[in-house]
């Protein structure tokens, strides 16, 4: 064990077993490319780019090299009031590769400061256009927004909502998750069955009326629960729905958007276009935190009104579009554009969901899921030991096999590079063969 990972008691670890971790801590100390190393000079290759943030792979010279310019020549500027050349520019940038109609741009630190930042928007909206009455707001059960309390409240994963259930944020409710295992087990793609689950949002329209509602909230395709794609069809009645009441459509792309389903947003693939989209991650490769929301002119422009010397949203952060953030996220998207990586991650698709349906008949297997490059295969769980089974899978991986993945319980998520290499993404899913094989 090195000298750091025995002197692992100071620090909290975030949604981590910390008891259990540190009796024999995973610690990484490096990256290049598709590799992380440990302090032995370990190589492990890394099944989920970062935490679906690093798409383009680690320490990416180019964004390094913005980084460090940009550190020596604006380290910091206050972001109310005045603001900086990067983040003018970067919200111009990514507004132009946004879906027609989204033209605006709020930077925020995180996915989940992206979510309480795009739900307070709708709000806000509503308020200034004289619907202040339109204050529901409806997330889906299993979706996952983040942590802070609004994400939270309109998120769906109960370990993340059991301890502050009472403390929830009032006045959210949830329509239903789209899995339906029994109709769609081993679908490549999106599942045939499940458009019509887009009528529970017509349903809690006439529970609560749907004049009273603000927003609905969703991950285009759910990543934390699982990977979920959604049922062909059902987005596009999704917004039906929101337009026949009234109601924002946010979609909630903080793992979508930036190359992870072949283009720069999950609505380009859906072909649906909703008045909010969140984002964070791809936004800068993980390098430096970011997130941004993406908001329609006409939501935009709601608040454009009343003294032109009032300020017209009273949120922000110290942070929001720090100026080291924002040339670690022009640099992305230069590179994004230069090396083809989205056209690279459309290329990949095919492989990547040839490999994980290969362990449709593998003995612990019961199902398997994929929709661009996200991808689970979801294990059978151990009798009176759900999550057991998953949780080895991980340490094996790690330990016998040099690779770093992820599971939530007994689903083994999948995000691989948007630009892998096919070969080290096959090898990296024999390793996963071989501990599958190994575990009971
Ligand atoms: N929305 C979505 C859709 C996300 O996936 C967040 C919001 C919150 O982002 P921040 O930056 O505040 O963490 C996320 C984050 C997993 C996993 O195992 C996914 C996330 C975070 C942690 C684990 O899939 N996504």
């Amino acid at each position: 064990m090195s000298s750091v990972a025995e002197n692992l008691d100071a620090y909290w670890m975030p949604f981590t077993a910390n008891r259990d971790f540190k009796k024999k801590p995973r610690v990484i100390s490096g990256a290049q490319v598709h590799y992380y190393t440990t302090e032995d000079g370990t190589r492990l290759y890394d099944m989920f780019s970062g935490l679906w943030t690093s798409g383009a792979g680690h320490c990416h010279p180019k964004i390094v090299e913005a980084v460090q310019k940009q550190v020596a020549k604006l380290d910091y500027c206050m972001s109310f009031q005045v603001t900086n050349n990067k983040a003018i520019e970067l919200a111009d940038r990514v507004t132009h590769i946004a879906p027609a109609g989204i033209n605006h741009c709020f930077f925020t630190n995180s996915g989940s400061e992206s979510v309480d930042t795009a739900l307070k928007i709708a709000l806000g909206y509503h308020r200034a256009r004289g619907e202040g009455n339109r204050t529901r707001l409806i997330g889906r059960e299993r979706g996952y927004h983040g942590v802070n309390f609004g994400g939270m409240s309109v998120g769906g994963m109960v370990p993340n909502r059991k301890v502050f259930s009472a403390n929830l944020i009032p006045g959210v409710d949830h329509i239903r998750h789209t899995h339906d295992v029994e109709r769609n087990a081993f679908t490549r793609g999106l599942p045939e069955h499940g458009a019509e689950l887009a009528d529970d949002l017509e349903r809690l329209c006439g529970l609560h009326d749907g004049s009273n509602i603000a927003a609905v909230i969703v991950e285009p395709v759910a990543g934390s629960t699982g990977v979920l794609p959604p049922p062909a069809g059902y987005l596009k009645r999704l917004r039906e729905i929101c337009d026949r009441h009234g109601i924002l459509l946010i979609f909630d792309e903080v793992i979508t958007a930036f190359g992870r389903l072949g283009g720069p947003f999950a609505a380009d693939r859906f072909d649906v276009t909703p008045d909010i989209i969140t984002t964070a991650k791809g936004l800068t490769n993980g390098v430096i935190p970011m997130g941004a929301v993406l908001v329609s002119d006409a939501v935009h422009d709601a608040f454009m009104q009343g003294p032109e010397g009032m300020v017209e949203l009273f949120h922000g952060y110290t942070y929001s579009g720090h100026p080291v953030a924002a040339a670690a996220g022009l640099a992305c998207l230069d590179l994004y554009k230069d090396e083809g990586t989205f056209e690279q991650a459309a290329s990949l698709e095919q492989h990547f969901e040839d490999l994980l349906h290969s362990f449709a008949d593998h003995k612990h297997v019961i199902d398997v899921r994929n929709c661009g490059l996200m991808g689970a295969i979801e294990l059978a769980p151990r009798d009176g030991a759900p999550g057991a089974r998953g949780g080895e899978y991980h340490k094996k991986c790690f330990w016998e096999e040099n690779l770093v993945t992820r599971n939530g319980m007994d689903v083994l998520a999948f995000s691989p590079f948007l630009n892998s290499d096919p070969d080290e993404m096959q090898q990296s899913f024999e390793g996963v063969r071989r501990v599958l094989d190994s575990i009971e």
